[in-house]
């Protein structure tokens, strides 16, 4: 149970001392501190205010077996008192480690065979961008070092993990991207293709990847990345066809495909990895998040044996941290992905709850706000429009409508995401019916009651 902690202390303690993430520091003065999480179980999480929240998000994407799960907290201390730490850099490595690469292994199938352990996606990305650019090297083939990614695509906060991602406004603070990668359209068919036919249109979004092949010279590209559906960019789920475009594009030029799985990873799309629900086949899959459901820090990149043997021919790798393969994170990933399989999570996803969560999102789409309803599996989105039938936004701009009604789902006892003028979710896979229920509910009420102060735009 909870401590009974001062809450107005603690407040004013995280205005003077704390520096939250990706966030507004003058912002969180002004309101007097953030809102401090107190304790947390199922798919509900508790503030220091009293209020109960419905964990729309799953934390921040990852808390996919949902909150309380006293056998991973039993697993970790197991494993601090057997062996809190060791390292894999002096040819050593703990068991937990090696039983997590080989269940990766395993749930990835075919080629990915090999597994890289980091702490973070963003880490899990930058493994990505040394590896591939290391093995072009020894394939000599030293001019392949460009990386083609999507505008609006997110692959983490490290200068790497900035620069392959797509957003422009984080590219503005610390002079980013670094020179080698080039950006794309993305497949937002909503946004940018509306009035298309949509199939048409993810074809013109590949098209623009061979375009851009072209345009740098195939002998000089590495490697396209991609998140199976994009998380932070907005639930832009592509159309039908997309990523088979994409990959025949990607084995025409002979360059490596990367599938970013960080948030579309351990079930969350209905299949244990969103390539697989999504129907093609990387070389290198970056994961984090619902690998260990964010009870602690632990990421891996996924490696064809192709790509290894390359890499065999190199002599060291001089890439690592010192959290890579960390024992205590392993032993609680593995006990994790053992809940995924025993609770058949994945299954449901994709049978149950992903098909329950479509269909009570659908019935938001009588709401004169809602311009488009989508999700994959437990990733789901809704658009707010100004006009029903229409993209048009309020205020002639994006980013008007979604954080009104973000701040009244969360007032309203959901927590979601506004980004710009979506609303997304990305619940616990253990979301019973009724919950998902209570998350359209909400939504539904606090489209209402933003719809004057968004007349008043
Ligand atoms: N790739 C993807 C696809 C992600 O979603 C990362 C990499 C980076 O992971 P780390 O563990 O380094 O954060 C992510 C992370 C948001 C938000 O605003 C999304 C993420 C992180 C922070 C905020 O929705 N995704």
């Amino acid at each position: 149970m909870p401590r009974n902690y001062d809450i107005a202390e603690l407040k004013r303690l995280d205005v003077k001392h704390h520096l939250p993430a990706q966030q507004d520091f003058k912002l969180i003065e002004d309101m007097g501190g953030s809102r401090i999480v107190t304790h947390a179980e199922g798919c509900y999480i508790h503030d220091g205010d009293g209020n109960r929240i419905l964990d729309g998000m799953a934390g921040l994407w990852c808390v996919n077996v949902g909150y309380g799960r006293e056998e991973l907290v039993e697993v970790a201390a197991e494993q601090m008192r057997e062996l809190p730490f060791y390292n894999t850099f002096f040819k050593t490595v703990a068991p937990p480690t090696v039983l997590l690469a080989q269940k990766i292994a395993g749930l990835t199938g075919g080629k990915l065979q090999h597994v890289f352990f980091n702490a973070s996606g963003s880490e899990a990305n930058d493994t990505v961008f040394r590896m591939v650019r290391q093995y072009w090297k020894l394939k000599g083939e030293p001019k392949r070092k460009v990386f083609i990614s999507r505008w609006n695509a997110y692959h983490g906060s490290t200068v790497a993990g900035v620069s392959l991602g797509g957003m422009k406004f984080m590219h503005e603070q610390g002079d980013l991207p670094i020179p080698g990668v080039e950006h794309v359209r993305q497949p937002y068919w909503f946004g940018e293709g509306f009035g298309q036919d949509p199939v048409q249109f993810g074809k013109e979004c590949a098209a623009s990847i061979e375009e851009r092949i072209l345009a740098v010279g195939p002998e000089n590209v590495a490697a396209f990345i991609g998140e199976p559906a994009q998380g932070a960019g907005g639930v832009i789920i592509p159309p039908p066809g997309y990523w088979q475009e994409v990959e025949a594009i990607c084995r025409k030029y002979g360059i490596l495909l990367v599938a970013d799985e960080v948030i579309c990873g351990f079930g969350r799309t209905g299949e244990w990895f969103g390539h697989q629900t999504l129907g093609f086949t990387p070389d290198l899959v970056p994961m984090a998040k619902g690998l260990s459901s964010g009870y602690l820090p632990i990421s891996a990149v996924a490696v064809s044996s192709e790509i290894v043997e390359v890499m065999k021919t190199g002599g060291d790798f001089v890439h690592g941290f010192t959290y890579s393969g960390h024992p205590v994170c392993a032993a609680v990933a593995l006990r994790n992905i053992e809940i995924i399989e025993r609770e058949g999570l994945v299954a449901r996803t994709r049978d149950d709850t992903g098909p329950y969560l479509a269909k009570a999102l659908a019935r938001l789409n009588d709401h004169p706000l809602v311009g488009e309803t989508r999700s994959l599996g437990l990733l789901g989105a809704v658009e707010i429009v100004a006009e029903p039938g229409t993209n048009k936004r309020w205020g002639g701009t994006e980013g008007n409508a979604g954080p009104l009604v973000r701040d009244r789902c969360i007032e309203n006892g959901l927590m979601v995401r506004g980004i710009r003028d979506t609303i997304v979710m990305c619940p616990p896979l253990t979301i019973s019916h009724s919950q998902i229920d209570d998350l359209a509910a909400i939504i539904r009420k606090s489209l209402d009651e933003a719809w004057p102060a968004l007349k008043a735009i």
